[in-house]
């Protein structure tokens, strides 16, 4: 049997600490946020956007819930990132919402901001 030689043990740790920074940015970061919308035109778009963005490997946007699951490289982009892009071409998150200007580009049938407010009196006749 041998002992242990100490410069392995530094090598060890030393790799165990790589490790852990690599942990901290995680090359393929599952991440999901909320994204305003409406229709199948706002999925296009909104995935669009989101794949547009350097690092992001996957983007879908779910139609019912708003929900934009997400597969990044969180070495080349963040969230914010993702959402400034997003509120680019017209679509508001919690955080940052798009400008009149672009929201106002979007196709007429995906209007949510209006849909969101109350419409009820709208459909009334
Ligand atoms: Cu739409």
């Amino acid at each position: 049997m041998q002992i242990i030689d100490m410069r392995n043990v530094t090598l060890i740790l030393a790799f165990l600490f790589v490790s852990l920074v690599g942990y901290a940015q995680e090359k393929n970061k599952k991440m999901t946020f909320e994204v305003d919308g409406k229709c199948e035109m706002c999925k296009m778009r909104i995935e669009k956007a989101a794949l547009g963005v350097k690092g992001v490997k996957y983007a879908q946007w779910d139609i019912p819930t708003h929900q934009l699951s997400l597969v990044v490289d969180e070495r080349k982009t963040n969230a914010m990132e993702i959402k400034s892009a997003l509120a680019k071409v017209g679509h508001d998150t919690k955080e940052l919402k798009a400008t009149q200007e672009a929201y106002d580009n979007i196709h007429p049938c995906c209007k949510y901001r209006e849909d969101d407010s109350d419409d009820s009196k709208k459909h009334h006749r």
